[in-house]
């Protein structure tokens, strides 16, 4: 069986982790397969991807199974985690994680570094980096403290405490807690109405907020001129104003 599933309904796909025996913990392999999914949701007719984990946690972080095969840690990162994690930035749609379970370690990095995050009400976020002596990686220093600001990241990093799903949604960690049974099919929802929007824009908009992080505000005007020159060249934003005109709700292609 895969470690990773892929599944297509239309212009969303989904992409569930699949280790459940073992907390869809990350090894070689699950992030090899993660890597060809992330690049299958590169096709155009994909418009939004749902991130996802099977059985009881969303994913337990690395392996620690596998720890000690992985030598180099730092080579190890930069091989497995780094290509991953820069896949999702660099995906011109929007990543959904649908956090059903435990998420710790490199996995709440992981699902930090997707664009949107829900849970389901039984889901739990622990940092686990530092129980083990290490510091966040995959990321999670560097997403982890733009969510939360550095204060309260430093602190929830250093404690290792466990948040429930509602205390993460007061952090505004996650966006929304659902029931747990009703997760996939919210997923599913939020993600069919991120499909119907003017990807293109969704994208940029994406891009925009990720160059804000370390811009000035000279460049990222001057970023938004460029994008926005792209933006009026699409088939949406004549759709969008040819559907504002005629009072009736848009239909956006993506393109
Ligand atoms: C696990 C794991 C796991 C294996 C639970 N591995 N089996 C990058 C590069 C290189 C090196 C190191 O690290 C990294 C990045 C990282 O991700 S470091 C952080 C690694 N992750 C952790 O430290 C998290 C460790 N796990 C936990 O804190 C808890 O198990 C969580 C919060 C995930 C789940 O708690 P519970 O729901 O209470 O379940 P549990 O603790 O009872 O675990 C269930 C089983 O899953 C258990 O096995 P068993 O055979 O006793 O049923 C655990 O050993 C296994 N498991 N995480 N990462």
């Amino acid at each position: 069986m895969a470690d990773v599933e892929v599944t297509r309904d239309g212009a969303v796909q989904t992409i569930t982790l699949n280790r459940p025996e073992k907390m869809n913990a990350f090894t070689r392999n699950l992030h090899a397969e993660l890597l060809a999914a992330l690049k299958q949701a590169r096709d155009p007719e994909v418009r939004a991807v749902v991130v996802t984990g099977a059985g009881r946690a969303f994913c337990a972080g690395q392996d620690l199974t596998e720890f000690s095969e992985t030598g180099d840690i730092g080579a190890a990162l930069r091989a497995t985690y780094h290509p991953n994690v820069l896949a999702v930035r660099a995906l011109e749609k929007p990543v959904i994680a649908a956090v059903n379970g435990a998420c710790a370690g490199a996995g709440l990095s992981f699902a930090c570094a997707c664009d949107i995050r829900i849970a389901a009400d039984s889901a739990s976020f622990v940092p686990g980096f530092i129980g083990i002596g290490l510091i966040p990686d995959a990321g999670g220093s560097y997403f982890i403290h733009r969510i939360l600001g550095a204060s309260r990241a430093f602190e929830w990093m250093t404690s290792n405490r466990r948040l429930t799903a509602a205390e993460a949604h007061a952090w505004g960690l996650v966006s929304e807690v659902v029931e747990a049974d009703v997760l996939p099919a919210r997923a599913a929802e939020l993600a069919s109405f991120y499909a119907e929007l003017p990807t293109r824009g969704v994208a940029m908009t994406k891009r925009l907020f990720d160059h804000a992080d370390s811009a000035t505000l000279e460049e990222q005007l001057e970023l938004e001129a460029q994008l926005q020159s792209v933006a009026v060249k699409t088939s949406d934003f004549r759709e969008g104003v040819q559907a504002f005109l005629e009072k009736r709700p848009p239909r956006f292609t993506g393109s």
